[in-house]
């Protein structure tokens, strides 16, 4: 699966809040390993879940990596969410 999602990072290890907090347009390749042109990670571990604590935005989901880094990402609109979520939490 390919598409845009806007991008937030949260944390940058388990108890340490990123710095660099805004959101950001970002082109994603979802296949076994997960793409954007600045950067690429191992989906191993990696816990993907619906982000219900953060009321700010709609189709927000969360993604936890084995190192505690962890991501806001939003997809366009529901369709695209529950498809996002459905990808990311089998690969
Ligand atoms: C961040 C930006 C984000 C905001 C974040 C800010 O500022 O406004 O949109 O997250 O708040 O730090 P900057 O662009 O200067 O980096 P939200 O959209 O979730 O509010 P945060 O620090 O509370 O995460």
């Amino acid at each position: 699966k390919v598409g845009y999602l806007m991008k937030k990072n949260e944390m940058v290890a388990e108890e340490q809040k990123a710095n660099d907090r805004s959101w950001r347009k970002i082109y994603i390749h979802l296949r076994g390993t997960f793409n954007s042109p600045m950067s690429q990670f191992s989906m191993y571990g990696a816990k993907v879940t619906l982000a219900l604590d953060y009321t700010k935005k709609r189709n927000v989901l969360r993604m936890r990596l084995l190192n505690g880094r962890s991501y806001l990402f939003q997809a366009p609109d529901r369709c695209e969410f529950i498809s996002w979520v459905e990808k990311l939490q089998s690969s």
